[in-house]
């Protein structure tokens, strides 16, 4: 355990990247701003799956430059990257063979993020993860078409095939992602839906580590999860580290924990949220994570042409000034 975990204790700082079709309205729908975080916006604004994936057909990000992403990650001293591999709209950011709602085969850009991206952290040296949501407001086993009468959105109907959703096409889904893009991390999400259970949570965390034994794995891979829940010692919880959102908890020093937090109010791109918090406070924020024995998950939301936010990448810039004066050799 100890020998698997160290890299990731070691790290202390990482990206987390929201990117997907949500960064296409940025926000807005009908010409009205949509409350609430940006990647919530097929839920929050109500919007039909058919609606929503005329977005994903015009999502081309000409701008995209995994290369260029890997440089803001390094200069800012971040040794690792958790990218929206499935976000819960259920549209994929590689190629799946699983499904043609992918970057590949349902946009104009036809190009493979998750390859291109994962390649050139590896040129940098950065750890390569994936979030994964299990909540899916777009699969018919899931969430998604079979119920028009709650707009397909509503989580907490149970949909009786979803232990299918979860065996055909969420684990080869998540194999496809091991063998293809060799993720040192996996985060999950969206645990929370009705439908999934301690069990699946229990036998996926097995089925991951057989597929890779050095895989390290969030807590919300367990049903439901508040804070440090699943890193409890008596090992009733599965996951290997706890994610506190938008929160920095007091240490505890036997426990894997990492805050995650946005630069502004939102995790996926919004254009009229401009609430940045100073550089100032985020170099405190990850000061007192370091200290507390945590790592710092901090997200960048891409825009719809595939550029990191000017604010987010001076303030990474402006992070890892300090962290060349004052850090850690
Ligand atoms: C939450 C999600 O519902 C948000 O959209 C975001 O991904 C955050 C990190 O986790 O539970």
């Amino acid at each position: 355990f100890d020998a698997r975990m160290k890299w990731w204790r070691d790290a202390k700082f990482g990206m987390f990247i929201h990117w997907g079709v949500y960064s296409v309205p940025a926000g807005i729908y009908n010409g009205e701003e949509v409350k609430g975080i940006g990647e919530w916006i097929m839920e929050k604004g109500k919007i039909p799956v058919e609606e929503y994936e005329k977005f994903a057909k015009k999502f081309n990000p000409v701008d995209f430059d995994a290369r260029e992403w890997a440089k803001i990650m390094k200069q800012a001293g971040m040794k690792y990257v958790i990218i929206t591999s499935k976000h819960h709209d259920g549209f994929a950011l590689w190629d799946s063979k699983y499904s043609e709602y992918d970057m590949v085969d349902y946009t104009p850009f036809k190009r493979d993020i998750l390859k291109e991206l994962s390649a050139a952290c590896k040129e940098e040296g950065i750890s390569f993860g994936m979030y994964h949501s299990i909540m899916d407001w777009h699969h018919p086993q899931a969430q998604g078409k079979k119920y028009p009468k709650y707009n397909s959105l509503d989580s907490t109907l149970i949909n009786p095939e979803f232990p299918e959703y979860v065996e055909h096409y969420m684990k080869p889904q998540l194999k496809e992602l091991i063998e293809n893009y060799d993720p040192e991390v996996l985060w999950f999400d969206g645990e929370w839906i009705p439908a999934y259970t301690h069990e699946m949570g229990l036998d996926l965390y097995q089925y991951l580590r057989e597929l890779k034994p050095s895989l390290i794995i969030n807590n919300r891979v367990d049903k439901g999860r508040q804070g440090y829940q699943g890193m409890n010692s008596d090992d009733k919880y599965i996951g290997d580290f706890g994610t506190p959102e938008q929160e920095i908890l007091a240490g505890t020093a036997d426990v894997d924990w990492e805050s995650c937090m946005t630069m502004n109010d939102t995790w996926g791109f919004k254009t009229n949220d401009h609430n940045w918090k100073d550089a100032e406070v985020l170099i405190f924020n990850l000061v007192d994570v370091a200290a507390k024995g945590g790592n710092y998950l901090l997200n960048v939301g891409p825009t719809a042409e595939g550029i990191i936010p000017v604010p987010s990448v001076e303030r990474l810039q402006k992070m890892g000034d300090w962290l060349k004066i004052n850090g850690e050799a």
